[in-house]
C-alpha cells in the first residue's frame, strides 16, 4: 500500500508531503463511498394526494405509472412492489387505455401505491422507496369540513395525510373557469375546503413547522383537455382513446386564467411551503408541438418531479 502511495505521490504530487496525499486519497475514497452508500439505500418518501371528489385523483396517479411504463419519463425507472399495486396499476393503465373510467375511490380503499424508484443517472442518481396514497373524494370533503377533531384522528386517511413527505391538491380544471354561478361555487369551495385541509394537517403536525415548511406541495389542475372551448382540437392518433391535442399559446392563457382564479390558493400555499408548484395535466391531452406518434400526456413528468425531493449536485447532503 505504502508503495503505491509512494507512485502516486511522485507522479502526481512530485513536491507534496507524503501525509498530505494520503489525506486526499483518504478524502476521496470517503466522498466516494458516501456516493455510493447514498446509492444503495433507498429514502422513503410518501406522497399524499388530496382533492374533491372526482377530481382525477385516480387517472392521474396512474397516467403517471402509464408515463413511466412506457419510457416517456426516461429520468425514472420504477418497479411496482406487492401484489396489490401491480394488479391494479396494470388494471386501472388497461382502462384508461380502452377509453374507459375509472370508478370512484371508496373508503375501504385509501390505496397505498408502492413502488421502487430510480431517478437521475451515473452518480447522482437516487433510490426511493415511494408510497403514493391515493385519498377517496369523499374523506377528502370530510377532512376538509369535519370539526370532529377525535374523528378526524382515527381515519387512517389523515394519519397518512399528516405523515406524508408531500402533497398533491388536486383541482379539476374543467368546473372553474365557464364563469358561471356553478363555476364559481365550485372554486370557493375548492379555495376554502382545500386552505382547511392544510390548516388541519398543521394542527396535527407534530415534528416542529419548520420542517413542515419544507415539504413540498403541489397544485395539480387536472383535465385542462376538457376545456373545450380554450383547448380545442381533436388528435389524429388512433385507438379507443381519442387525445386532446393542445396548442402551446392557448395553454398559457388557460394557465394563466387559472392561475388568475386559484389565486388566494396559490398564494395561501406558497405562503405554507418553500416548495410549492403549480402543473397543468390531463391524461388524455398531449402538445401540438410533440412529433407526430408520441403521446406524451401533459403535465405527468412535471407533476412528478415536483414532489419528489430534490436532486442536489452535492457530495456529502
Ligand atoms: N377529460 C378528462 N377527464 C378526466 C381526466 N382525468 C380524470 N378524468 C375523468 O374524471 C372522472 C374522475 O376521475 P377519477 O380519477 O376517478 O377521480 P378521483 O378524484 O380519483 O375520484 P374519487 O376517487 O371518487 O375521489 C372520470 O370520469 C375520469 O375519466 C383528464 O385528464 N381529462
Ligand atoms: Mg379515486
Amino acid at each position: 500500500m505504502n508503495d503505491i502511495l509512494d507512485i502516486i505521490n511522485n507522479l502526481a504530487f512530485p513536491y507534496a508531503e507524503p501525509a498530505l496525499v494520503g489525506i486526499l486519497i483518504g478524502s476521496l475514497f470517503s466522498a466516494f463511498s458516501i456516493l455510493v452508500m447514498r446509492k444503495k439505500l433507498p429514502v422513503a418518501h410518501s406522497i399524499a394526494v388530496i382533492g374533491l371528489p372526482r377530481t382525477g385523483k385516480t387517472t392521474l396517479v396512474t397516467s403517471i405509472f402509464a408515463e413511466i411504463f412506457s419510457a416517456r419519463m426516461r429520468r425514472i425507472s420504477l418497479t411496482l412492489r406487492g401484489d396489490e399495486t401491480i394488479k391494479k396499476v396494470n388494471d386501472d393503465i388497461a382502462r384508461l387505455q380502452r377509453g374507459e373510467e375509472l370508478g370512484p375511490t371508496t373508503d375501504q380503499d385509501l390505496f397505498a401505491y408502492r413502488a421502487d424508484m430510480v431517478t437521475g443517472s451515473s452518480i447522482f442518481s437516487r433510490r426511493y422507496k415511494v408510497e403514493i396514497g391515493d385519498f377517496p373524494g369523499e374523506d377528502s370533503e370530510e377532512l376538509a369540513s369535519s370539526t370532529d377533531i377525535d374523528w378526524l384522528q382515527k381515519t387512517p386517511f389523515f394519519r397518512w395525510a399528516i405523515e406524508a413527505d408531500a402533497f398533491l391538491f388536486v383541482v379539476d380544471a374543467s368546473q372553474l373557469i365557464s364563469g358561471d354561478k356553478k363555476a364559481i361555487d365550485y372554486t370557493i369551495h375548492t379555495i376554502n375546503s382545500y386552505r382547511a385541509s392544510w390548516q388541519k394537517i398543521k394542527d396535527h403536525y407534530s415534528d416542529g413547522l419548520n420542517d413542515l415548511k419544507s415539504k413540498p406541495i403541489t397544485l395539480v389542475f387536472t383535465k385542462i383537455d376538457a376545456l373545450d372551448d380554450y383547448v380545442g382540437r381533436d388528435g389524429s392518433i388512433t385507438g379507443p382513446v381519442q387525445y386532446k391535442v393542445i396548442d402551446e399559446s392557448i395553454l398559457s392563457n388557460v394557465e394563466r386564467e387559472l392561475d388568475f382564479v386559484m389565486r388566494d390558493l396559490i398564494g395561501f400555499f406558497r405562503s405554507e411551503s418553500r416548495n410549492f408548484s403549480v402543473t397543468y395535466t390531463s391524461a388524455f391531452g398531449i402538445l401540438s408541438s410533440l412529433p407526430l406518434g408520441d403521446n406524451t400526456k401533459l403535465g405527468m413528468e412535471r407533476t412528478l418531479s415536483s414532489v419528489l425531493p430534490k436532486i442536489r449536485p452535492s457530495l456529502f447532503k
